[in-house]
Parts: structure tokens; sequence; C-alpha cells
């Protein structure tokens, strides 16, 4: 028997068949290149080399480099529970590859899970991993199941479970509707000039509530089985039928309790639980309908991938109330598996459809400035193609508030398409970047001004850059955030990672076409996010991060970005930022951030140093110039002492987050950044061509 990654245009699925495969394409984590030396690296030139045949080998046959994109624990469930309620099986050995890494997963410590691998176990993760574990055939008295029981009634059952996954039991049939705070669908029939209509939301959070508004209004629930009665006994400390229902609303578990709710949503909660009793049927039916168009809107721009992993299966249980088992339906089934990864610890579902686009463009970037890459002109030429065949070809058609997106670059795959500001940047990056190499088609200058021209229209008035949409909300609308785990959902904020990389990727293409028609335009753009980095710089220097962990991600855009603009290299700025991150390194030569910085906005060391941040620190310090070449020479033998004698590097913590609170895996960083820095240092300090 044997699992296989198939790959087609970045779609990425596994394959399982009962004969042995004879000749697998490796998969990174997995491979040793064919006569690779088997002594570590004694120079940064030979580590170079060995990392870029390292990461060539595990290249995509069609361009892009796949890795897992798992970390999050509240995912899968709803997968599984949406298959439960719609009757879909899902196939045995995909069953029990999730089954392997539900229990892998299991915090050893208490029985529980968190929010996500490496978080301290809470009722989210635990009622929802137990459902799951049940659901997908474990008996009660599995030793991983009642260990997970007792973590729960322990700690005063499922009731206290936060509001998505209150969500989830009550489309089970395993916690009453009359539990939940109510998701009003009439707010989609609002006028887009009102100051709260959904399409002025963070699209995840828009997309995430849509579903869950149609599904709350149909109270869309799975039948009764036998084993929904036997789950109704074993998730709470109190019996089913006693448990008051409309007490359990605001009740979230201190466990898991990190973004609380605010004293206005309170009482619009209030508000809403009486119009609930007595909302006009005509006007619910109305935005039934209205949201039901909506979603099938998604499903068709996104060819049922989804924005999301939340909003996938949702959508495909909005399907299933809609028309049952029905040619959409299964649709929708076809692009589960391309949410799910199989890795050593067994099946996930992933935080998107991938991060291939993400990866493959970094990667691009990182080979080129290896100044090797000539030398894998195949490995570059697929990755031009991948980068080729993923730029989004057109906008979205109007309505249902989505930004335009020809010429942008998506995180994934182009069959997703909704557009990114930052991975249309790093994409515009890579094509420019790969100009350089010789026996390249590149992408037309002419294309790449359509992803400048994306970028130009999602600047803000601030001067900064969101991530799909412009800021289109004031930021009181937080104070509706219902979520209680996550913070800052509710609107698309200005974020130091996507302004620093469309004014590194505005800066690029100014460079390659000076005389461009809109190069005034342009300038006066960078200039203004130019503006909004410095005024969000913290006093220490430093620039906190959003998306990875944390302010060495954070410093190394804001580093990037105002040296990519020109800004000098004795700019106060810069001069504060290097502080700061020489304040950070380790002794051993490297730096390491705690997922707890980015949850406490103030840095935390991690017990060990990490590779990643390592790389970061580096990066910029190098950019900005530093003058004083000794801990920036510690940090590349740190590196190079990492590196395992094929050329791969160890995986380390999870490195991404998103929302502050969950953290996401980035599996193929610690293949980008160390090379990066290392190569960086060869240029710089070496010069020597390898
Ligand atoms: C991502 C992944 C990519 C990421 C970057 C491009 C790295 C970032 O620079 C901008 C934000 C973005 C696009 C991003 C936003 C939040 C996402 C989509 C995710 C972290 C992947 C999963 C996450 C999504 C919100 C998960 C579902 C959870 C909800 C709270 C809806």
């Amino acid at each position: 028997m044997s699992w296989t990654l198939d790959v087609d245009r970045g779609r990425q699925t596994w394959r399982y068949s009962k004969e042995v495969n004879p000749n697998p394409k490796p998969v990174d984590g997995t491979f040793c290149p064919k006569g690779c030396n088997m002594t570590p690296a004694k120079s940064p030139q030979e580590s170079i080399t060995k990392a870029v045949q390292y990461f060539t080998q595990v290249q995509t046959e069609d361009g892009h480099w796949a890795g897992d994109y798992g970390g999050p624990m509240f995912l899968l469930p709803g997968l599984v529970i949406t298959c439960y309620v719609t009757g879909y099986k899902l196939p045995e050995p995909h069953v029990q590859e999730i089954i392997r890494y539900l229990l892998n997963r299991q915090n050893p410590k208490d029985g529980g899970w968190g929010l996500h691998i490496e978080a301290h176990s809470d009722i989210f993760g635990t009622a929802l991993q137990y459902v799951s574990l049940r659901l997908l055939g474990l008996p009660v008295d599995h030793p991983g199941v009642e260990r997970a029981r007792k973590f729960l009634r322990d700690n005063g059952g499922a009731t206290g479970i936060p509001s998505w996954g209150k969500f989830w039991l009550a489309t089970l049939n395993v916690y009453s509707w009359d539990g939940l705070n109510p998701i009003p669908i009439e707010f989609w029939l609002l006028p887009y000039s009102v100051p709260i209509c959904p399409g002025r939301w963070w699209c995840h959070c828009r997309m995430v509530y849509l579903p869950m508004s149609y599904l709350y209004a149909r109270r869309t629930t799975a039948a009764e089985t036998p084993l929904i009665r036997e789950l109704r006994k074993e998730l709470y400390v109190t019996p089913y039928s006693e448990i008051n229902w409309p007490a359990q609303r605001d009740h979230i578990n201190k466990l898991d309790m990190y973004a609380p709710h605010s004293y206005l949503l309170k009482s619009v909660n209030g508000a809403l639980n009486l119009y609930e009793r007595m909302h006009s049927k005509w006007l619910r039916d109305k935005a039934i309908d209205f949201t039901f168009d909506h979603i099938r809107f998604e499903d068709e721009q996104t060819k049922y991938i989804d924005i999301g992993p939340v909003n996938k299966t949702l959508n495909m249980l909005v399907v299933w109330d809609r028309e049952g088992q029905s040619p959409n339906f299964f649709k929708h089934a076809d692009r589960l598996y391309d949410y799910l990864w199989l890795a050593s610890d067994g099946m996930k579902m992933q935080g998107y459809n991938g991060s291939q686009l993400w990866d493959t463009a970094f990667t691009i970037q990182a080979f080129v400035e290896s100044g090797i890459s000539h030398q894998f002109p195949e490995a570059m030429r697929m990755a031009n193609h991948y980068l080729d065949i993923t730029q989004v070809p057109d906008n979205a058609p109007d309505g249902y508030f989505r930004h335009i997106s020809k010429g942008a670059w998506p995180f994934s795959t182009v069959d997703h398409g909704w557009p990114i500001s930052d991975c249309t940047a790093e994409g515009i990056k890579a094509a420019l970047a790969l100009r350089s190499l010789p026996n390249i088609v590149p992408i037309s200058l002419d294309r790449v001004a359509e992803g400048v021209n994306v970028i130009l229209s999602l600047q803000n008035s601030d001067g900064g850059w969101a991530s799909y949409e412009n800021k289109r909300g004031p930021n009181w609308l937080e104070l509706f955030n219902p979520s209680e785990v996550f913070q800052n959902i509710m609107i698309d904020y200005s974020y130091v990672e996507c302004s620093a990389a469309c004014i590194q990727a505005m800066s690029s293409f100014l460079k390659h076409a000076p005389e461009h028609p809109r190069a005034r335009e342009i300038r006066r753009s960078i200039d203004r996010g130019i503006k909004f980095i410095k005024s969000i710089q913290r006093d220490d220097g430093s620039w906190l991060g959003s998306w990875g962990i944390c302010f060495t991600y954070g410093t190394w855009f804001g580093v990037e970005g105002l040296v990519a603009s020109g800004e000098p290299l004795n700019s106060p700025h810069l001069v504060k930022a290097c502080k700061f991150l020489i304040s950070k390194q380790r002794e051993d030569g490297g730096w390491g951030e705690s997922f707890r910085s980015n949850v406490t906005k103030n840095y935390v060391q991690h017990e060990q140093s990490q590779i990643v941040n390592t790389g970061w620190a580096l990066l910029s310090l190098m950019a900005a110039k530093y003058p004083d070449r000794e801990p920036i020479e510690r940090g590349i033998k740190y590196l190079i002492s990492k590196q395992y004698p094929n050329g791969d590097f160890p995986q380390e913590s999870i490195i991404g987050v998103f929302n502050f609170n969950c953290m996401i895996s980035y599996s193929n960083y610690k293949n980008i950044f160390p090379l990066w820095a290392i190569s960086r240092y060869n240029n710089i300090y070496l010069k020597s061509k390898i």
C-alpha cells in the first residue's frame, strides 16, 4: 500500500493505493537526494549548494513547492461533522489516517487538545476532537477517548465551548440552538452605506458568518441517531435534558477565553434574542435566498474550494440543506480533499488549500539570491511556469463585495483565485527576480503591471495595505467580534507585512520599468506606504508581526520595506530596528521567539533558538547593512550547524499565526529562510562564486 501526492496546477490531493508505488516522488521530509554527500557543510557556499540541491529535488511536477499547512485544531472537526450530518462517507484509508492524526496530537499531559497543535488544552479543541473521534468510529472505552472525556468533564463539560464550537455541536444535534446567541441573517440585506454591512467586514469573517447565518436561520441539524444520544451523555456533566440552554449563550470556559465580548455586543445580543422570537418570516426567507445565492457565487468563483477551511465545510452543509446530495454537493465533496494533507503525524485539515504560490514565490527569490539558480534551469523554468499559470486572469463578476483580482496572485492556486495584497507583491517580486536568469521566458512587464494595478487599488487611506481588500469599515466594528478566541477578525487592517511587501514590489517594478506611465503614482504610493510603516514602528525599534511569529517576522518586513524604498541606512528607523534585533540574539548565535509573542504582543523568548526566526533576523540585519559583522557571522554559523547533511533543515516549532491566537505551520520556511540568509551573507561578505 502507498500514498501518493497528486498535483495539478497547484492542486494537491493525497491518493491511496493498495499497490506499492515502486518510484514514489519524494515529498519534503522523506528524501535524501541521490548521491548526496552525507557530511555536514563546512562553509556557507557548501551549505547553499546543498540547500538548493535538496529543495529542487522535492519540487512538484507542476513547479511549486508543496508542504504541510496544518496547525489549527478547529478545522478537521468541521469536516468530520459535515460528513456525518450529510451522510457523505470519507474513504476508509483517510478515516484511519485522520484518527491517527487526532490521537497523535492529543496532549500527553492531560488528554485534551487546544486551538492549535502547540496550544494548551481547552474545551473548543477537546470537545470537537472528541466528537470527531467518536463519529469516525472509536468506541467510548478507547483509552484516548476516555482520557479526553476525563479532561472535558473535569473542566465542566462542553457547555462552556466558544461560539463556533456551540455552532458545530448544534448542527450535530448534541447542543441546543437555544444555547447560541443569534446569528442574524437579516444583516445581509443591509445596504453597503451602513457601516455594519457585512460587505465591509474582513472577507474571512464575512465568508464564515454567511453560511453560519444561513444554517442558523434554517437550524440545519443532524438526524438523532443512537450515537448522537450517546454523545449527549458523554459531553456534559449534567443530564442533557436538564441543561439550561439560554444560560449557556455567554458561558465560555476560561481556558478558551481570549477576546471577551464587549458591552456593546452583549447588549446587541440581548436585543437580537428578543428579535429572534418575533422576526418577520417574509424578511427571513428573503435573506435565506440572498445568502444562498451568495454562497453559490462563492462556490463557483472558487471552483468549490471556497476562501478558507471554515466556509468550505459550512458551504457544503448549506448545499446539502438546500439540495440534498445533488451534483453541486458532490462538487463540494470532491474539493474536500484539497484541504487534507498527509504527514508523518497523520492526515489533517489544512488552514487553506495549501500555501503553494506563497512558498514558491519566496523560494524563487531565495534561489535567485543564492547565485546558483542558473545551475538548476529546469527547476527555475518550472517555478516560473507555476507563477505564470497562477496569476489570476480575471476579475470576479460584480456583486457580492469582491475586490478586483485581474493580475493579482493568490496565496495558493489559481482555482482558488481570491487576490491578496502581499501574495501579489511576492508574485511580482519573484517574477521580476527571475528576469535576471538566462533561458527563462519571463512574465511580461505588462502582466506585472496588472499586479501593480491591484496593489495600487488596495492602498488604504492610512497609507498601508490590508490583506485581501481595502479596510472597509471603522475600527469600532471590532466591538462586535463574537468569536471569543480570535482578535481583529471584523475588518481588514493595514499590516506591516502587507504594506512592506507592496512597497518592495512597486520599488522593484520601478527599477524594471522606470518610464512606466504610472511611475509617479507608484512613487507617491510608496511614499505614503513608508510613512505608514514608520508610524507603526514600536518605540523599541520592532514591528509587531500578524502572520508570522512574531517581532522578528514583522521587523523583517519593516526593514526590507524601508530599504527597498531607498531609506538611508543611517536612518533612525533602521538603526533602531537593528538595535532591537541585536538585543534579542541568544548565546548560541540564533534567534527564537515563542508564539506567546503574538498572543501577548510582547517579545517572548522560545526555549530554543529557531532557524526560521534566525533567518528573518539575519536577513533584516544584512538588508540594513548592520555595520558589525560578528553577530551576523555567529547567526550564520548557527544556521549552518543546524543543516542536515542532505541539505534539508529540521522542522522546528510552529512559525505562522492568524488573529493573534491561532498558530499555523509553514513547513517550507525551514528550507527557504536559512538558505536565503546564508546566501545574502555569501553575497555581502564572501562575494564568492560557488
Ligand atoms: C492566511 C494565510 C496567508 C496570509 C498571508 C498572505 C501570509 C498574510 O501576509 C496575509 C493574511 C493571509 C492571507 C491569511 C489570512 C488568514 C488565513 C486565511 C490564513 C492565516 C490562512 C488561514 C486563515 C483563515 C482565517 C483561517 C480560518 C479561520 C478564521 C478565523 C475564519
